[in-house]
Parts: structure tokens; sequence; C-alpha cells
């Protein structure tokens, strides 16, 4: 299923023969440049970066790499193809013919998942807007601008949809899409974590490990849609996220291999020494991690949620690879577990599974990032370093749900106002760790050449070499 690149907006939904549709979206397109120069990456307008362009949506086919100035790069709408006799997967619907336009009574809801979900691919471009300015390589430059670039490709893919199957409303919804801005007082962004600040490049490295994961685990329940335009688009977002997903981790890998090699090499432990020798000691990066794993943890919602139900009864929203269980894929009579607190401190209790899905992607998701942390365990201990990266409790350090306004230690002890206070500054960044690694941010452009603090990567993008000029700087 090729891409048309000969329309101002390419795409492989035959926006040619639907000219409404065509003219609305070729109207938001100069609003969104102006956002894109507004709030995207500063300093960029005029680089010629090394990005890749979908041009299929085939496997293997939607990948091409060559230079390219960010404005000019063809953000387009692709949908995944169409499955023949596709059917809804789950719910009160489940095995009716998937749907191709959107059920009138659920347009409002199906509306805000959508809105939702938009609203966080330019927040995200947001809250990495200043990160070119300490690049530590011309490589993580370019995979910065990737993921930029790809984001802002996942608004269009919202952005479509909303044009094409929510009339006015939609097209409302598109504009203040283009008018929220991450971390304003007046109009955030709508999540929690998309408000956040991605001072450094540890944060970035944080969020695109443990963020953009949400992500997968969010497109995925959404992948299963019963709305099947949606369902597709969310299928060809998660081919783009896994690279995401690689620029995080492998770029905590690398803070952690930089960081071990110069305390092997010099004999230290402890961070002070380690601080001194400009590395990142380990543990500042695993409070870094403390901090955006729980952030991130708030954003799968209440453990139990009636929203959560609905989405799932009426076909909208999925469990995580919901065609792969094995069950009635409509749970009227299952139950799932989830954390309560009383005097005696957190438990389980088993409640009815529609309610608890929130919980229960949150769980899927914890287990995935475990399987990352193993990963960094494993390099600390071929390095010989016994120090081990440890995820916190997933009732510390919440705002969200049956945690929210409680304080728990990493380990899920809980504690008083008193305690808490006192302690905090051991598990998560202070402003003198932040001001730490603020300081170590030094911009990096010499082809082949990395800061201090990172290792470079095992090879370079699309088979080039790591001292390939990915960014020509304007
Ligand atoms: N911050 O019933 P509840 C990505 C609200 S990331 C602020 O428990 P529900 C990406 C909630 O809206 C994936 N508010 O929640 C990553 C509700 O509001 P109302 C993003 C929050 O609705 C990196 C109220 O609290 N996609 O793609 O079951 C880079 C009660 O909540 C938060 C999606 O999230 C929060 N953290 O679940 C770029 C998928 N959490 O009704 C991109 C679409 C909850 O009182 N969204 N609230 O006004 C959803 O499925 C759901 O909206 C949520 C929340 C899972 C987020
Ligand atoms: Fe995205
Ligand atoms: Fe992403």
């Amino acid at each position: 299923m090729a891409i048309d690149y000969a329309s101002k907006i390419p795409n492989n939904v035959g926006l040619n023969s639907n000219k409404t549709l065509q003219r609305a979206l070729e109207h938001w397109q100069p609003r969104y440049l102006d956002w894109w120069r507004e709030a995207g990456p500063v300093d960029a307008e005029a680089s010629d970066v090394y990005l890749r362009t979908a041009v299929s949506v085939e496997t293997g086919g939607w990948a091409q790499f060559d230079y390219v100035k960010m404005p000019d790069y063809r953000w387009g709408i692709f949908l995944a193809p169409p499955e023949a006799g596709r059917q809804v997967g789950f719910g009160q619907h489940l095995g009716e013919a998937a749907w191709n336009e959107v059920p009138g009574e659920y347009r409002a809801t199906l509306r805000r998942i959508i809105v939702t979900q938009g609203d966080t691919e330019p927040a995200s471009v947001e809250q990495q807007r200043w990160l070119g300015r300490t690049c530590p390589s011309l490589y993580d430059l370019r995979n910065l601008y990737q993921v930029n670039v790809e984001e802002g490709r996942h608004l269009w893919a919202m952005v479509y949809l909303l044009h094409a199957h929510f009339g006015r409303d939609g097209r409302e919804e598109a504009e203040w899409l283009l008018e929220r801005r991450s971390g304003d007082a007046d109009r955030p962004r709508i999540l929690g974590a998309f408000n956040e600040p991605t001072p450094d490049w540890l944060s970035f490295f944080m969020f695109t490990f443990l963020t953009d994961r949400d992500g997968k685990y969010q497109l995925a329940a959404l992948a299963e849609s019963g709305f099947d335009p949606l369902a597709r688009s969310c299928q060809f977002m998660l081919t783009e996220e896994a690279h995401h997903l690689f620029v995080g981790e492998s770029g905590i890998a690398r803070t952690i291999k930089r960081t071990a090699d110069v305390m092997k090499a010099n004999g230290v432990e402890a961070p002070d020494q380690v601080r001194a020798l400009g590395v990142i000691d380990l543990p500042t990066i695993q409070r870094y991690l403390n901090q955006h794993f729980s952030v991130t943890l708030d954003l799968y919602g209440s453990e139990e949620s009636t929203n959560a139900c609905t989405f799932y009864n009426l076909g909208l929203k999925g469990r995580f690879e919901e065609r792969k269980l094995d069950d009635d894929h409509r749970l009227d009579h299952a139950s799932y577990p989830v954390p309560r607190l009383d005097a005696r401190g957190v438990h389980l209790e088993q409640v009815p599974a529609q309610l608890a899905l929130n919980e229960r992607l949150r769980d899927d998701y914890i287990a995935d990032v475990q399987l990352g942390i193993d990963r960094f365990n494993k390099l600390l201990q071929r390095e010989g370093l016994a120090f081990r990266f440890k995820l916190p409790d997933k009732g510390f350090h919440r705002q969200i749900g049956t945690f929210a306004g409680q304080h728990l230690s990493p380990d899920g002890t809980r504690l008083t106002q008193t305690q808490w206070d006192g302690w905090r500054h051991r598990w998560l960044p202070s402003q003198s760790d932040r001001e730490f690694v603020a300081s170590l941010m030094q911009r990096v452009t010499e082809p082949g050449k990395f800061a201090g603090w990172i290792a470079p990567p095992a090879r370079g993008i699309h088979s080039q070499p790591v001292d390939f000029e990915y960014v020509r700087l304007s």
C-alpha cells in the first residue's frame, strides 16, 4: 500500500477523493506548521537531518532515510492495511463487524479518547523543545529530531480521525490541540506527565524509555478498537514507537556504561567522587528513574475506573494484546486484584475485572519496564559493579488513584508527612541533582564525538557509521 506523495498531505486514505476533508486538513496544515515553529525544536529550521520517512505501510517498506529539513518533513496520514472481515474483538459488541463510521451514541466518548491520545503527541515535542541546545552528539541530536517529527505525525493521525469522523466538533478539537501548551498555567496539556519539564538528556532518555512506553501500551489497547480507523491508525503508530523506546533504553544504557567505565578506571564508588569525574553517579540515575516511573504510572488512571469499563464494554478500547488473550473477551464474571490502602498498609482486593482495566494495563506495563531494568542490571553485572537498579513500589509518589495524597517509600512502606518530607530527596531528584546533571549538558556537534557523560552507541543509524554527519547544522 504505497503512500501518495504527490499530494500536499501524503496519505494512504484516498484524501484526493474527498475534497471537503482534504480542504479542511489543508487549512489545518499551515497552523500546524506555525505551532511547529513556535513550540517545536529550537534552532532547527534550516538544518539537514538524516531522517526516516514513511513511504509505504507494508512491513519493511515504510522507512526511507535521507537528509530532510524538518519543516519540509512529509507529515502525513497513514493507516495500517485493513484486515478483511475484521470484527469487534471484545465487549458487548463482540463478534459484530468492526465499524468504519463512529456509532452515533459513542461519539462523545470516542472523541474524548482520541483527543486525550492526540494531546500527548504535541505535548512531548514541546517538552523536548530546548534539548537540541545541549545534545551530547550529532547521533543523539538526530534521534531527538526523529522522535519529534514522528510525534508530530502522531498528532496528524489523531487530527485526521477528528476531521474525518467528528464533523465540526472534531475540527474544533483539532484547533485546540494546537492551542494547549505543555506546562502552561492557563492552557496546559491534558495529562499530568505531559506538563512536566524535560530539561536535560537524562530526563529525555527516561521519558522515552518510560513515558513513550505508556504510549506503546495505550496505543496497543486502542489498536484493538472496534472503530477500525482508530485501530489501523494506532497499529501504524506502534511501528514508529519501537524506535522511541530504543532511543530511551539505549540512551540510559550508554549513560550507565560510561559511568561504569569511569568508576572502574578510577577505582571510585562514592557519588561525589564519581561526579567529580564528570559522569552521572548511579544513585542519581535511580532517582530520575523513580521520578519518571511514578509520574508515568499515573497515566493509566485510577485502579478502578468506570470510564475504562465503558470504553471496554462499548468496544472502543481493549486490553493489551486482547486478541492473544484466551478468555471470553467480555469479562462479565471475571475479577482482578487491585491495591487498597487501610490502617495496616497496602493489600490486594479482587474487584470486577471490567472496573480494573486501567490497573491491568498498568501491570502489563510494569512487567515490560522490569525487563528493561533487568537488562540494565545485566550490564552492571558484566561491568563487575555491585549496584543494581530497582523499580519503586507502584504506590510510590503517586498523584492519581488509591495512592494519591499518601506517602509510600520505594519499598512500599507507608510514611507520615514528616518522614516523607525528611526522606524524599533520597528517592527523587533534588535541586542539586538537577543542577549537577544540567552542568554536564554541554553541546557536542563534531561528527563521531560524544559528551563525556555518555558512551557512544554500538552502531549508527541505518548502517551508517557512528561518526556519520547525522545532522548538517545550518
Ligand atoms: N493526569 O477514570 P479515571 C503517548 C483523569 S502516551 C490528569 O481513573 P480513565 C505518548 C481522567 O481523564 C498514551 N488527569 O481515568 C507518550 C478522568 O477525568 P474526568 C496516551 C488524569 O479515564 C510519549 C479522571 O481523572 N494515550 O501516546 O479511566 C510521547 C478520572 O480518571 C490522569 C492515552 O492515554 C492523569 N495522569 O483513564 C508521546 C489513551 N489520569 O472524567 C506520546 C487515551 C486520569 O474526571 N486515554 N485522569 O474528567 C485514556 O484511555 C484515558 O483517558 C486514561 C485515563 C487512561 C488516560
Ligand atoms: Fe506518539
Ligand atoms: Fe513516541
